[in-house]
């Protein structure tokens, strides 16, 4: 399908693709070693108004729509799977918290340096008893003057210990159940705020991966997002966003895969021919291709979707399912064609096998993205 990208699409997507071949592309591998984004990948990508894109100029972004946001990350990463979470983390969560439901006052102090890339965002609900079940959450904030009183564990917190800024989830009324749950922004470094464990990953190890521990953490009032009570429905339309952004990472991984099929196909002779020659191998292809614009057409439309104002629970939740299931089908076919090879780190598609597992956990498990789905189809 043609989706008539206008011109300026077509040149952010561009500016994406260059950005990532020339400074991700050679050294994914070693982000993947040594499980750690050098600050000059941020510093770059807020030059080129990455950080902020589809927020608007008056808080610091750039602008445009969210399908070119989506194309940036695409690119991103079909190059370094653990740079785009960061990077959806900040942008897809984190901005959009405080984008659609902060104060003016929050969206002043904290948007704006989050959209030029000043300051890196996280968003925290995950606790380690409330992980699907996220209305079961036990940190508490309780009102104490002009200030909210923080304490509990968050855990498996994306951009943990590197983030300045994070959205975080907490009870204000232990009684109410998803009712007493509050979205409230917390800066990185206040007394009574620590980084606990950093998570030792399977895949998208370049990302930091941390729990963070409240022990009476004072913030200030102003940094309830919203109304008291409102977090759980904000933690969920914002993840709702968030969904298309892991779907567009689930893409952007088995494009790559799918890229080094091809390639290796083409040049890997076995019985005197390449392998591309063999109906074995072109099957695989032809599987590999057609799930991947499936997955495409899916992740597109669901961003013109949320560009559009259009309700995208369900879009997100299929976007995200279906491109997720794709990648991991893709990677998985990706390292068949490439043998043993495909076996060893010193091939790309070694790291793309498992940077593309955790696209069918996070966010919401596929689990979850189903019973969103259902809830749609039977409603
Ligand atoms: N947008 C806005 N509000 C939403 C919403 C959405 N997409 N989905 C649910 N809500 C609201 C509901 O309308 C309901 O509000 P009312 O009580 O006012 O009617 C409230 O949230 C509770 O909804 P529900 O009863 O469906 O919540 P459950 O506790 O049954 O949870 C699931 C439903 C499992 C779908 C939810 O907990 C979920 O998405 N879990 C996964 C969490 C997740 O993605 N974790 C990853 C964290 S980030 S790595």
């Amino acid at each position: 399908m043609n989706f008539n990208f206008t011109e300026e699409q077509q040149l952010i997507q561009q500016n994406a693709r260059e950005f990532a071949l020339e400074h991700l592309e050679p050294i994914a591998a070693e982000i993947d070693k040594t499980e750690r984004i050098p600050k000059e990948i941020y510093q770059k990508m807020a030059e080129l108004d990455f950080m902020g894109i589809c927020y608007p100029a008056e808080y610091g972004g750039a602008g445009a729509d969210f399908l070119s946001y989506t194309l940036v990350l695409e690119q991103i990463c079909r190059s370094c799977a653990s740079t785009g979470i960061s990077l959806e983390v900040h942008a897809s969560l984190a901005c959009a918290a405080i984008y659609n439901f902060g104060s003016e006052e929050l969206k002043q102090k904290y948007l704006v340096p989050l959209c030029k890339g000043e300051k890196l965002g996280a968003f925290a609900l995950t606790e380690p008893g409330a992980g699907t079940d996220a209305g079961a959450a036990q940190t508490t904030a309780v009102l104490d003057g002009d200030e909210y009183v923080l304490n509990g564990t968050k855990c498996f917190i994306s951009n943990g210990g590197v983030a300045d800024v994070y959205v975080i989830f907490g009870l204000t009324d232990p009684t109410a159940g998803t009712k007493g749950i509050s979205a409230f922004v917390v800066e990185a470094g206040l007394p009574g705020f620590e980084i606990g464990k950093h998570e030792d990953k399977m895949g998208i190890r370049g990302s930091q991966t941390a729990e963070l521990i409240f022990k009476n953490c004072r913030i200030p009032k102003a940094n309830l997002i919203g109304k008291e009570g409102k977090g759980f429905g904000i933690a969920m339309a914002t993840l709702d966003v968030g969904r298309i952004g892991v779907a567009t990472q689930a893409l952007g991984i088995a494009q790559a895969a799918l890229d080094e099929a091809v390639k290796f196909a083409k040049e890997r002779v076995q019985f005197g021919k390449p392998i591309a020659t063999k109906q074995a191998i072109q099957w695989m292809l032809a599987d590999m291709a057609t799930q991947l614009e499936a997955a495409r057409l899916l992740v597109y439309s669901a961003s013109m979707a949320r560009e559009e104002g259009k309700p995208i629970s369900k879009e997100a939740a299929m976007a995200k399912l279906f491109a997720s299931e794709a990648s991991d089908y893709i990677c998985n076919k990706a390292i068949q064609i490439h043998g043993g090879y495909g076996f060893i780190k010193d091939f790309k598609v070694e790291r793309l096998y498992r940077d593309s597992k955790i696209t069918t956990i996070y966010e919401g498990t596929n689990e979850v993205q189903r019973m969103v789905i259902s809830g749609a189809v039977l409603r």
